[in-house]
């Protein structure tokens, strides 16, 4: 029998009466733990009436996750824990994030769920690019491929030129990659005269783990000639697999059955207006190891109105749209890299990969953008790199409002790397001893 889901044929109503249930028995799992136990504020399940009434509980915040280390958030005895991940400390901080086995049943059918919905079956071959240990990528990806009945490689990330013997070897059809990665593979194949379109099998790519704009997802699947989806998690939650792609692909359905995620005004912690950006906070509604209530992601996204037509009412967000600790202030101007990459990638020119660095000399803020250029645009004419840099600079200026130095370098120049892309360095704390 072929895997199915019946989760996606939930009605709107069903999911917020399923929600209320399942919020009910996180608030008495959360309240037996040490760090929620005084802090729920006198909230019984029986208060919960309607999904919206998670509003009544606190919030949890990063620190508070890394105060409560290494178990202020267990929920269950320490033999009931079958795996520990360690989160990437995307911002410094690392914490662990413990599950039972029930717990990577349930994440491997979140993430099963968003794989079937982009037509992944057991005919396929699923090379697994993500790094596997303690990051989430690689293993939680690895067991919703074998739930579906793919042949499933664990390639985990690195070693381009063994991935693409790999891909060419056994046909692979479905890739799970970071995207900076992604666009590393294009190179290399590009630099061995292998054009992945033709030589490939590639049909499937699933991106996730970092950033990446609407221009970048259309550049990997015109590389590849496959259809790409965008896959959003975190490590506090369980990692990939909390909202994903569906066929359509034209935003993220969050698993609604695990996951009530609200979308709030950064500042004011109210509700973002409907179909407005703010960050999402999330609560586990199934996790047994380790309920969170309220999580402050950090992540910018909104939730996108109305029925999607591929028949799910699973809530639908936006891709992720910066987080709120990645705004850079240079010369006093909100800057997120995510724009720059917006920029970079409408110029057919510029290449794939690109850096900016952030310093202070003389007490004013420089920022310099260096970007990788296509093959074809590389040449050694000055006057027409000279004007092409110019464009550039225009275009970043037009859209950051602030002068940026550009610097023009050739394809595979920039600095790689197989985790997740270092796209920016603030020189700025150092250099004020700050
Ligand atoms: O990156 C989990 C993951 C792995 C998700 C593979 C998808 C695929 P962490 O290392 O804890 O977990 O980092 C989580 O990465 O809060 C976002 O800022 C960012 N992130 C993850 N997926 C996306 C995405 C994994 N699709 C942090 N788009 C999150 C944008 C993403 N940002």
């Amino acid at each position: 029998m072929p895997y199915s889901d019946d989760a996606v044929r939930l009605s709107r109503s069903e999911i917020e009466q399923m929600q209320v249930q399942l919020l009910r028995s996180t608030l008495e799992r959360a309240g037996a733990t040490r760090a929620y136990r005084s802090r729920l504020g006198g909230v019984s399940p029986n208060d919960i009436q309607h999904p919206e009434d998670v509003r009544r509980l606190p919030l949890t915040t990063k620190e508070q996750l890394r105060e409560g280390q290494p178990d202020g958030f267990l929920a269950v005895e320490q033999r009931d824990v079958v795996r520990m991940h360690y989160s990437s400390g995307t911002t410094g901080v690392a914490t662990a994030v413990y599950h039972t086995r029930g717990d990577l049943d349930r994440w491997a059918r979140c993430v099963a769920r968003g794989m079937l919905a982009a037509g992944v079956t057991d005919e396929d071959v699923f090379q697994n690019m993500m790094g596997y240990g303690l990051f989430t990528g690689g293993l939680g990806f690895h067991y919703a491929g074998e739930l579906l009945g793919c042949m499933t490689i664990p390639a985990s990330s690195g070693n381009t030129e063994r991935q693409i013997h790999l891909m060419q070897t056994f046909g692979s059809t479905v890739l799970h990659i970071i995207p900076s990665y992604a666009l590393r593979v294009l190179h290399i194949c590009g630099r061995r005269g292998i054009d992945p379109r033709e030589d490939l099998r590639v049909r499937v790519i699933f991106l996730g783990g970092e950033p990446h704009t609407e221009e970048l997802r259309r550049r990997i699947e015109e590389g590849f000639g496959a259809s790409v989806y965008n896959c959003y998690g975190l490590s506090e939650m369980c990692g990939p697999g909390v909202a994903m792609d569906c066929a359509e692909q034209n935003g993220l359905h969050v698993c609604d059955d695990h996951y009530l995620v609200e979308v709030l005004d950064p500042d004011s912690l109210e509700p973002a207006e409907p179909g407005r950006p703010g960050e999402l906070v999330i609560t586990t509604l199934r996790r047994e190891a380790m309920p969170l209530i309220r999580y402050r992601t950090r992540d910018i996204a909104h939730v996108i109105p109305g029925d999607c037509p591929c028949g799910s009412r699973h809530t639908r967000i936006s891709r992720i749209e910066g987080r709120t600790d990645d705004m850079l202030v240079v010369k006093g101007v909100n800057v997120y890299p995510i724009q720059i990459e917006r920029a970079l990638l409408g110029i057919d020119e510029v290449g794939n990969n690109y850096v900016i660095t952030i310093d202070r000399p003389e007490d004013l803020d420089r920022m310099v953008v260096a970007v990788e250029l296509t093959q074809e645009a590389f040449s050694d004419d000055m006057r027409a790199l000279n004007a092409l840099r110019e464009r550039i600079a225009r275009r970043l200026h037009t859209e950051l409002d602030i002068g940026v130095e550009v610097e023009l370098h050739e394809p595979g120049a920039l600095p790689v790397s197989d985790g997740k892309a270092v796209r920016v360095i603030d020189n700025r704390a150092r250099e004020t001893g700050a």
